[in-house]
């Protein structure tokens, strides 16, 4: 069993859970994603207990890596039932739920766990690609369709960094009032965050995918898009939204190792980094 950073703490003991979901059975283009969860769990081995940029050490919140959810071969759907009544199992004894993925395809049952248990939220959705298809090579289960049915769920939804989407896409969320903030307009403008803050309700989930970084950062992703985010706007846009919002729950998706190690430990970085977010938001960590 692999922890997440140096230390398993008891699951009872735990306020956050890391949930490793290996499912990259929708992917249309580089499968691998499988293979990112046990990636960032190794990698996580590697980093400083403490954040100096924070002045704590996430850790301390009390971290438990769960097992990885098993996957159903040939049903996508059955596989996404796991992975729902996996996490609402978490989220009802209590727990903060950090998942690893996979494809971006288990957003749609994480959220949907999310909001049982823990009642309405909105989205903000950081990634290169909108995901906004209401289908992909015949399957709604698909990772490029995830947001397209939280939409019809009725989700507010926030995107951030996107970079590819079509025009049916781009019409369906000005129609459903969709905020978006292209990484286009953030590299000339700056990065929005008054704007994004306003955008999001006060009680947040964050998806994030690993592509909506640039490639020359994080180039072990299925689908690499140049004109990327940096890692500092990643951490800054995190850092803002933690500050002023509550935080329900987050995924990390998509980061397809290929033996480039440096962007396996640029993903367990951001991860710990967020668990530190969410640890001095919550009061479980004082700086010092
Ligand atoms: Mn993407």
């Amino acid at each position: 069993m692999l922890a997440f950073g140096e230390v398993q703490t008891p699951y009872e003991e735990a306020r956050v859970v890391v949930l490793p979901v290996p499912y990259d059975l929708s992917l249309s283009f580089l499968p691998g994603a499988r293979r990112g969860p046990e990636a960032i769990l190794l990698a996580s081995r590697e980093l400083e207990p403490f954040l100096l940029e924070l002045g704590v050490a996430p850790e301390e919140v009390g971290i438990h890596a769960l097992s990885p959810v098993p996957f159903v071969a040939g049903s996508a759907e059955a596989s996404h039932r796991l992975i729902y009544e996996e996490a609402l199992r978490h989220l009802r004894a209590g727990k903060f739920v950090v998942s690893l993925g996979g494809d971006h395809s288990i957003v749609h049952p994480l959220v949907l766990a999310h909001r049982e248990a823990l009642g309405e939220f909105s989205i903000l959705h950081i990634d290169a690609h909108a995901d906004l298809y209401p289908e992909w090579q015949g399957s709604v289960y698909s990772h490029a369709s995830p947001f397209y049915r939280l939409l019809q769920e009725g989700f507010p939804l926030v995107q951030v960094g996107i970079r590819a989407m079509d025009r049916d896409s781009l019409n369906l969320a000005r129609e459903k009032g969709v905020a978006l903030f292209p990484a286009h307009r953030i590299h000339r403008e700056g990065l929005p965050l008054e704007a994004v803050l306003g955008a999001l309700g006060d009680r947040v989930y964050i998806s994030l995918d690993f592509d909506a970084l640039d490639p020359s950062v994080m180039p072990s992703v299925g689908t690499p898009l140049p004109g990327g985010l940096s890692y500092r706007q990643v951490v800054d846009l995190l850092e803002a939204v933690f500050r002023a919002k509550e935080v329900v729950g987050m995924d990390f998706v998509e980061l397809s190792p290929n033996g480039q190690f440096h962007a396996e430990m640029t993903a367990a970085q951001l991860v710990y980094h967020a668990i530190g977010l969410k640890g001095l938001k919550a009061g479980w960590l004082r700086p010092g």
